[in-house]
């Protein structure tokens, strides 16, 4: 296959390693530890994936972990005091309210009730705006903070790259073009939306020297729709019924990886691309929310 393997797997086992180090020297150091609280309302299984993987992610770089789970009937305002408490809690330093929330919760009210200081998430419109306009001392959301982090230790530096994001979520692909629009390191790119609206996908995407990829739908991205020689980015994690499987269902990403690899100059690929790399970063973050908390105090 032309194309080289970013293994988010890889990278984010070498990030892990870095923090394990740093959280090992801050206990030296300051005596105390990182924490990190995961809430998680109701059963939905691919959650619960997640959240025990941060869970176990945290425990093995020396972060304090509480995890928090609640049923999926639980009315907002218990919850809303569950987020309060872990905001006056001083041994937790980063927060975690797993999405989606079950129909009934307003989302937003839940984001905004986070003290912003432990929204490793960067969901709190604070954050969120802070991000939009440029500053670097911000804590980013997960996702597309690993993206770019793949990017870098890959030698794929997106300063004066044209990049192509496709998709507009909240969680992926409006804090991604915020973060490759930032100026300095992982920043300074040329930044192209593009979402469901877009007409002519195909033309659009073929610009790009960075296609970041996060809709949600398998085979979105096909090889037409790649430039030779492209870095392409895969943010999907879809489950597709497999019958033949163990588990039942495949993990399977937004692009057709078996095509692009043969077009593309690099891929991450799907599981072991983004998915390892959300984590690690949730991991980081809790790390600079302790730092910082350290030098408030
Ligand atoms: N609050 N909610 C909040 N923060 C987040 O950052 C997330 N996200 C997304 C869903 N909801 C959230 C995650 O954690 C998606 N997400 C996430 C995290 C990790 C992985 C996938 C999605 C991951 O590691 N996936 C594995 C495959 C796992 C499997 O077998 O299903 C991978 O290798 O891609």
């Amino acid at each position: 296959m032309p194309a080289q393997l970013i293994s988010g797997r890889d990278i984010a086992a070498t990030i892990r390693e870095e923090i394990r180090e740093r959280v090992a020297a801050l206990k030296e150091s300051a005596g105390r530890v990182p924490g990190l609280a995961t809430v998680l309302v109701g059963d939905d299984p691919a959650s619960q994936l997640y959240v025990g993987m941060k869970k176990k992610a945290a425990l093995a770089a020396g972060i304090h972990s509480q995890q928090i789970q609640l049923p999926g009937d639980t009315p907002q305002d218990e919850l809303l005091g569950v987020v309060h408490g872990l905001n006056a809690n001083p041994e937790i330093h980063g927060i975690l309210v797993q999405l989606p929330l079950p129909d009934h919760i307003d989302e937003q009210a839940v984001l905004v009730a986070v003290d912003p200081a432990k929204d490793v998430d960067g969901f709190h419109p604070v954050n969120v705006g802070k991000l939009s306009t440029g500053a670097l001392d911000v804590l980013a959301p997960c996702t597309p903070w690993g993206v770019v982090q793949m990017l870098l230790r890959t030698g794929n530096d997106p300063s004066g790259k044209h990049v192509v994001v496709v998709g507009r979520s909240n969680i992926v692909g409006r804090p991604m073009a915020s973060l490759l629009l930032r100026r300095g390191r992982g920043g300074d790119a040329t930044v192209t939306v593009a979402h469901s609206r877009t007409p002519d996908l195909p033309r659009v995407t073929r610009e790009a020297d960075i296609l970041i990829v996060a809709v949600g739908r398998p085979d979105t991205v096909t090889a037409d729709m790649v430039k030779p020689g492209a870095v392409v980015i895969d943010v999907g994690t879809n489950r597709v019924d497999a019958p033949d499987t163990e588990r039942g269902y495949r993990v399977v990403g937004d692009v057709d990886f078996e095509a692009v690899k043969e077009v593309a100059g690099w891929i991450t690929p799907v599981p072991g691309g983004v998915g390892p790399m959300t984590i690690a970063m949730l991991l980081s973050n809790t790390v600079d929310a302790f730092t910082a908390s350290l030098d408030r105090d």
